[in-house]
């Protein structure tokens, strides 16, 4: 690396490596790596994957492409030799805001471990110029800004590939750019983003807002745009079918020119629908196959089916896809006959409305095409899958027990503890080799040292250094001051009532009044959160702004601050991710059992010798039987419970509310003098009145057992040897949850690659 380094540095800016700055460092790596993926072989194999997503929350790829072509401890010396160092070079990467949350991050683990395990898969998706917006607080309050991240020096790469995409009224040509995905130690995959030359980037106003109707200019603008109106709803079809279009031409144009005979393209090829965004793909295959390539519809409709497998991520009603026909007849009406078609036959074979593609309502259910024109329907965590089988999905599942399988998530541990989180990989690495990273299991080696001092204080040490980095880091991103000996209690992720941040805040209400009232904690508290909220999402926002006052009521109060600290990091991402998962000490996995999918940050934060405290949803169901009973603290109502409360409407927070003063006492707190002094009285007002009166997401349902739970929690880690070992025994049952032996499954049991 020193001397291809020292060329390209001179090549370019005609300097040496001393003296170029970070940003010409930067440049030149990009390119060095940029060449040596293009020369590396493409992974092969008779059948190919193409992972079709809406998103791919890749983060930053410097340090990972380094790790990952087996480059970066090497260029991490050349660099230091000169003066310079890897981290502060990376700060000049812009992270690529692709994606929203879980479902884009799994993506992106995925393609990362499709390429380590040698498999011939690509991702398909699109090149949003602005991406997920750039989150500001100003008045304790969420901004959105436009997030930018496509510069000259990136790692797209502009391709020959170009194919029409026909609307109802005009045709756009697109733009295949590529990023290449370095598999660790193996060959080389690609994630192909389809963009369109004529976006504009100038018609974004204050603000994140645009004119939605102007699609030649705003199609590839933004990652989910705001969808609260038609006009929102009409451009995410645009996107979707722009999307899909793309993904089918290019498959069928690649299958071609493997020579692969079409009416035999499941032998040829795979494709895995993430969520119901890319669902179009189906009929548009139908549609390509039956009106360009002579396939007659019974023949297409077997093809496609044979080809295409479906992924549940949620089981929310909301967030399942019913697009009106009104809607698709006004955007791609060719695909409208084909749907309705599909329509037909299932009603011809079952008699049964729930399973209709096109409702009385003449809506057509996305996730409905998907389970009967698929080969697989998969879940993405044990309880989630046996929650679509016995209640959500339950109507497929008796048409088709043989399609539904479970595939417990998982993260890549390359960016997930090897970049991350170095120093605690490379003293694994130390105890029980390197292994481990090409198969996890065997980080229950480490179980061997369970009750060995020296290893328990090591933890506790890097634990603690990561604490000190993370504090420097805030402190210079955002002013924070935070105390390292604290406790470090996180919850970071999407902003969601069902993920119950607002049962956080009441956490940290009774923790305040216990405070003013003399209740003082043995050691100091900081919580940390981060999220995002949808930007027409009130009551999310409103949670924010709750959480933005509580932090400056606690920070001006000098009877509580010096005890009790709240951060809200700002615009958290991938790469704040990065640095707060390593310095947790406890890891908020508080959804209300039965929504949560699956979680992936739940796995981050284990892996990275956090200990859990949850509920027994999605993958923390799968955590508690890994470390036992004594290595997690779960808390709060069982999932059966919960969908019984749904099931017969039982739940009512109002109850809990007027029976249970303590309750009353902190939800009061939300619209209390010393908040509405410092916040927005509408904003609090409305939350309080959405929790007494709704609480669709029962946090009061739990809220008692999950301050116990907490309490309990807090005590425990006071004697650090015990707490030592509860992180030594999460880090050593992590291995089940590497996105490696996830996409073995996949590959097992789905793709057959
Ligand atoms: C989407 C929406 C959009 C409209 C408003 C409400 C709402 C609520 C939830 C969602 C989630 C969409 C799908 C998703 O991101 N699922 C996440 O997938 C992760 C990877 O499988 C999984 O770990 C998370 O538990 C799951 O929420």
């Amino acid at each position: 690396m020193e001397k291809e380094l020292t060329i390209k540095v001179k090549e370019l800016f005609g300097k040496e490596i001393a003296q170029a700055s970070n940003e010409e460092i930067y440049a030149a790596l990009l390119s060095i790596v940029k060449e040596k993926m293009q020369e590396a072989k493409h992974n092969e194999g008779k059948r190919k994957l193409y992972y079709i997503s809406a998103e791919f929350l890749i983060g930053k790829l410097l340090s990972n492409n380094l790790i990952n072509l087996g480059l970066f401890e090497e260029t991490r010396e050349v660099l230091k030799k000169n003066g310079k160092d890897l981290t502060e070079i990376e700060e000049v990467e812009l992270e690529p805001s692709l994606g929203n949350g879980g479902l884009g991050r799994l993506a992106a683990c995925f393609l990362d471990s499709i390429a380590s395990l040698g498999l011939n898969g690509d991702g398909v998706g699109l090149n949003y110029h602005d991406g997920l917006f750039l989150q500001k607080f100003q008045d304790n309050k969420q901004q959105e800004e436009k997030n930018p991240w496509i510069t000259d020096k990136s790692w797209l790469t502009r391709t020959n590939v170009s194919f029409e995409v026909p609307f109802k009224d005009f045709t756009l040509k697109s733009t295949m750019y590529d990023i290449d995905v370095p598999g660790y130690h193996s060959g080389c995959n690609k994630l192909h983003l389809f963009d369109l030359d004529s976006v504009d980037e100038s018609i974004i106003e204050e603000g994140i807002r645009f004119n939605k109707k102007d699609i030649h200019k705003n199609l590839t603008l933004f990652l989910y745009p705001d969808d609260s109106d038609e006009d929102g709803q009409l451009l995410r079809i645009y996107q979707q079918y722009f999307m899909v279009s793309n993904a089918a031409q290019l498959i069928l144009k690649e299958a071609e020119e493997r020579g692969a005979n079409l009416y035999e393209l499941h032998k040829h090829v795979c494709i895995q629908i993430n969520d119901t965004h890319p669902t179009m793909v189906i009929p548009e295959l139908i549609r390509i196959l039956t009106e360009e390539k002579n396939f007659n519809m019974d023949t297409a409709v077997d093809v496609v089916s044979k080809t295409c497998a479906y992924t549940n991520h949620t089981i929310l009603a909301e967030a399942l896809e019913k697009w009106p026909v009104s809607y698709l007849e006004k955007v791609v009406p060719h695909l409208v006959p084909i749907i309705r078609d599909l329509d037909r036959r299932v009603r011809r074979d079952f008699h049964d409305e729930k399973v209709y593609i096109i409702d009385e309502m003449n809506r057509v259910h996305m996730a409905h095409i998907d389970i009967h024109f698929g080969y697989a329907v998969n879940g993405v965590a044990a309880l989630h899958t046996q929650i679509l089988e016995q209640s959500e999905l339950k109507p497929f599942y008796d048409i088709y027990p043989e399609k539904f399988q479970n595939k417990t998530n998982g993260i890549t541990f390359r960016r997930w503890l090897v970049h991350c989180n170095h120093k605690l990989a490379d003293y694994i690495t130390e105890l029980i080799g390197p292994g481990y990273l090409e198969n996890a299991q065997e980080l229950e080696k480490l179980l061997a040292y369970k009750d060995d001092e020296t290893v328990l204080g090591k933890l506790k040490e890097i634990k603690k250094e990561a604490k000190a980095e993370l504090k420097r880091y805030l402190n210079m991103t955002q002013g924070a001051e935070i105390d390292e000996n604290s406790v470090f209690d996180i919850q970071i992720k999407r902003l969601h009532e069902y993920k119950r941040q607002q049962m956080n805040a009441l956490y940290a209400i009774y923790k305040y009044k216990e405070i003013k009232k003399g209740n003082l904690p043995k050691r100091p508290i900081t919580m940390i959160f981060g999220a995002k909220a949808a930007p027409a999402y009130t009551i999310a926002k409103d949670i924010i702004h709750l959480i933005l006052c509580l932090q400056q009521l606690i920070e001006n109060d000098p009877e509580v601050s010096p005890y009790f600290k709240i951060v809200m990091v700002e615009n958290y991402n991938v790469t704040k991710a990065e640095k707060l998962i390593p310095a947790c000490d406890i890891s908020e996995q508080i959804s209300l059992a039965s929504k949560e999918a699956s979680g992936t940050g739940n796995m981050k934060f284990m892996l990275n010798g956090a200990v859990t405290l949850g509920t027994e949803d999605g993958a923390n169901v799968e955590i508690h039987e890994l470390v036992g009973d004594d290595n997690i603290y779960i808390f709060g109502e069982k999932s059966e419970k919960v969908i019984e409360l749904y099931e017969t409407g039982a739940y009512c927070a109002a109850d809990i509310y007027d029976n249970d003063p303590q309750v009353e006492e902190l939800v009061d707190f939300i619209i209390s003098k010393d908040l509405i002094r410092i916040g927005d009285p509408v904003n609090l007002a409305r939350l309080y009145k959405e929790i007494v009166g709704k609480d669709w997401f029962m946090a009061l349902l739990d809220v008692k057992d999950y301050i116990k739970t907490k309490e309990q929690m807090l005590e425990d880690y006071e004697d650090e040897q015990a707490w030592a070992k509860k992180m030594l025994v999460n880090i050593a049952k992590a291995g089940f949850f590497s996105s490696d032996r996830t996409i073995a499954e996949y590959n097992r049991d789905i793709w057959h690659l």
